[in-house]
């Protein structure tokens, strides 16, 4: 009776873990796992009558295996409509039996689609209906998105087209396959083994992109290496773009400034040289003679040592202008980047962008886009929007964002960057104006975080990042909170979904809180950037160092940008609200002032009560997600559980780090007591300085 009982309790652990196999995360958001009976849609076939032509064909493969897999039964793809509850899909070219049914494209978009239920003789149907063939393979995705999430599909048309035609990733890998501030492994692209052997994950990378919208990819690093023109590399990138085209993905390169020197033998690299010009012109055709439709480059000039037009007295204008004609007569694009600062140190390296670019506004080709990064600075946990945003009248935009955690906490730190993206785009560009930063803009680029890991990001939950690219290109409206809902309910399964996106939506404000409270940047280590060094004052340049940017001492902390003139760059009403202390948002206060230690903000505390008491905040939240992630346990695979704890526990370790060695570091300038009831650094100043992490990830030189 006892052996009895006990063969029945091992057999309902084997059943009850059986459902909860180990997953390595490789299938990302596309797990398409099966749905309970209460949650599935009924679809018995799809009708498609080209089922080869471009993007439908992948169209087609992924709904058939994401609904046979759903559902538990086949889904084959046919060609007329022979049962109930069929799935048309195609545009009415492709798809003669749409013609029967009452469809409304409009407004016309070449890459929105409408979805609507309908009766087709005497059947029930749904139907997947676009102008062109990209909105069919958006609506397919759209469609399996809606049925693994558990939500119910639509009972009238509905209509989707994406705010942006820009959507793109902006990889910053090497040729030697490191990837610059990437935390999640080797570059995918295997440079050596193209172009006679494609990785078949390119494809799984193309489909995870298309499922999210990404229409585009920047292959290299800003940081380039002109060999990536050099014939045989064209080849090679033709390879990938030939894998990619299939879903919608253009490729793009970094162009090298001085190309023409290290790969044509000129002596310059001269804007205005005619032998410079028709060397662009002549390598833009030979890679459009490979690749027709190749998107175009991105550049990254006289910024951080790389070459450009200000190193023969022409401006950023001149050398954009002559990249672009190259590209123009091909119908490709020029994304020139507006992160520059040059050699001198500048009053205030916030100020630098606008102050080169604002200038040559109406200076640029049609087919130039300032690709210009969310914050003035550089990705910092939390900066204001960049003034850029609204001030380029004639000159488009592209906002580029880092999907990958250079400064906040690379992959092992659990940070959702759909907050920090909301933040920005929401942002009104006049204060009390109806435009928004989302309206300037004609595309998002974000810096990738995807490599060779298994799970692609480096952790579980730095996919949501990529997935949140994705879907705020698409409609920057959507919110931050719902993007996390939809890629919680496909990654970890609905019923987790709630616990899982409240640790989502708090993670950016508990890095911010542990790492730099009230406006405080730039206050990372070294090089690799892992770990707090506000300390750090003998770099190179002056604005390289953190106490340029915190500016504290015995009397006070934060950045006084009215004297530095940087708060003029914003529109008035802007000044009106950061102009004063007492009307700055405190998460944004040492950002704008430098203020004594004992200024009083408006919950009554000092700023040193304030800055400690959010420090502390900020590890207390990381042990609060580690015990709502505890509480996960059973629900979620072994494998996945176990990471994201240890990664929680890495997280918690840090944060702390940062926390005590910053407060240490403030105390030896103002000598102040910590407010009571807040525990004291638990090591000194002098040990948190002594720290060394030479082989922390991400910090590569170009190869
Ligand atoms: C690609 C920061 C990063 C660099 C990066 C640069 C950029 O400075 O630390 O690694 O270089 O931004 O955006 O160009």
């Amino acid at each position: 009776m006892v052996f009895l009982r006990r063969l029945l309790m091992l057999m309902l652990t084997v059943a009850a873990s059986s459902s909860l196999l180990a997953e390595d995360g490789y299938e990302l958001w596309m797990r398409y796992r099966l749905l309970p009976k209460s949650k599935q849609v009924p679809v018995s076939q799809i009708v498609c009558p080209m089922p080869t032509a471009r993007h439908i064909k992948q169209a087609q493969t992924e709904l058939k295996m994401g609904l046979e897999a759903m559902l538990g039964h086949s889904v084959n793809v046919v060609d007329k409509v022979t049962k109930e509850n069929a799935l048309l899909i195609g545009t009415p070219l492709t798809n003669e039996w749409l013609n029967e049914l009452d469809v409304d494209l409009r407004p016309f978009n070449e890459e929105a689609f409408v979805y609507f239920p309908a009766v087709f003789r005497g059947k029930k149907v749904h139907v997947i209906v676009a102008q062109e063939l990209e909105g069919v393979m958006y609506g397919s995705f759209w469609f399996l998105r809606q049925l693994q999430s558990g939500k119910p599909l639509p009972k009238k048309r509905y209509y989707s087209a994406p705010r942006y035609k820009l959507r793109l990733l902006n990889h910053w890998d090497n040729l030697n396959r490191s990837v610059e501030r990437g935390y999640a492994g080797q570059s995918i692209w295997d440079w050596h083994k193209l172009p006679e052997y494609v990785d078949p994950r390119i494809t799984d990378y193309a489909r995870a992109n298309a499922s999210i919208g990404i229409n585009g990819t920047v292959l290299t690093n800003v940081n380039a290496n002109a060999m990536v023109l050099r014939a045989d590399y064209i080849l090679k990138t033709k390879a990938i773009a030939d894998t990619l085209r299939p879903y919608g993905i253009k490729v793009y390169l970094t162009a090298r400034f001085s190309a023409p020197i290290e790969l044509g033998g000129l002596k310059t690299a001269d804007p205005l040289d005619p032998q410079v010009r028709q060397w662009w012109k002549e390598k833009v055709a030979e890679i459009y003679g490979e690749i027709n439709d190749f998107g175009g480059f991105v550049v990254k000039a006289n910024s951080e040592g790389q070459p450009g037009p200000q190193n023969y007295g022409r401006s950023h204008a001149d050398g954009a202008n002559m990249i672009a004609e190259a590209l123009e007569h091909h119908g490709g694009i020029l994304m020139w980047r507006a992160f520059v600062y040059d050699d001198k140190t500048p009053v205030d390296r916030a100020a630098q962008a606008y102050s080169e670019f604002k200038p040559l506004d109406g200076k640029f080709l049609p087919n130039v886009i300032v690709q210009v990064k969310n914050g003035p600075i550089d990705f910092q946990p939390r900066e204001p929007f960049s003034p850029l945003f609204g001030a380029l009248q004639q000159t488009p935009s592209l906002m580029e964002v880092q999907v990958t955690k250079e400064y906040l906490g690379f992959a092992t730190h659990l940070a959702y960057l759909g907050t920090m993206w909301q933040e920005a785009l929401a942002s009104p560009t006049r204060r009390l104006g109806k435009q928004k930063v989302l309206d300037t803009l004609t595309g998002i680029a974000g810096v990738s975080n995807i490599g060779s890991d298994r799970n692609w990001c480096g952790s579980h939950f730095d996919q949501a990042n990529w997935y949140a690219l994705g879907r705020l290109a698409w409609d920057p409206t959507l919110g931050a909170e719902r993007v996390a809902d939809e890629w919680a309910r496909m990654t970890f399964g609905p019923a987790v979904a709630k616990p899982v996106v409240s640790m989502l939506m708090r993670s950016r404000e508990a890095v911010v809180n542990y790492t730099g409270p009230l406006g405080l940047t730039h206050l990372m280590a070294t090089g690799h950037h892992y770990g707090p060094g506000p300390w750090v004052n003998n770099l190179g340049r002056a604005d390289w160092n953190p106490v340029y940017f915190h500016r504290a001492d015995k009397d006070g902390i934060g950045f006084d940008r009215m004297s530095a003139g940087t708060l003029k760059q914003y529109a008035p009403g802007w000044q009106e609200i950061w102009g004063k202390p007492s009307t700055t948002p405190d998460n944004l206060l040492l950002w704008f002032h430098h203020v004594p230690w004992t200024h009083r903000l408006g919950s009554g505390k000092t700023v040193w009560e304030e800055l400690v008491s959010r420090y502390t905040s900020g590890v207390s939240e990381v042990a609060s997600m580690q015990d709502e992630w505890a509480k996960l346990k059973n629900k979620i695979d072994p494998a996945r559980h176990s990471q994201v704890t240890e990664f929680l526990k890495i997280q918690h370790k840090e944060a702390k780090w940062w926390r005590d060695a910053s407060i240490a570091y403030w105390q030896s300038l103002n000598g102040l007591p910590l407010p009571n009831g807040f525990a004291p650094p638990e090591h000194s100043l002098e040990f948190y300085k002594y720290l060394s992490h030479p082989y922390a990830p991400g910090n590569t030189h170009t190869g």
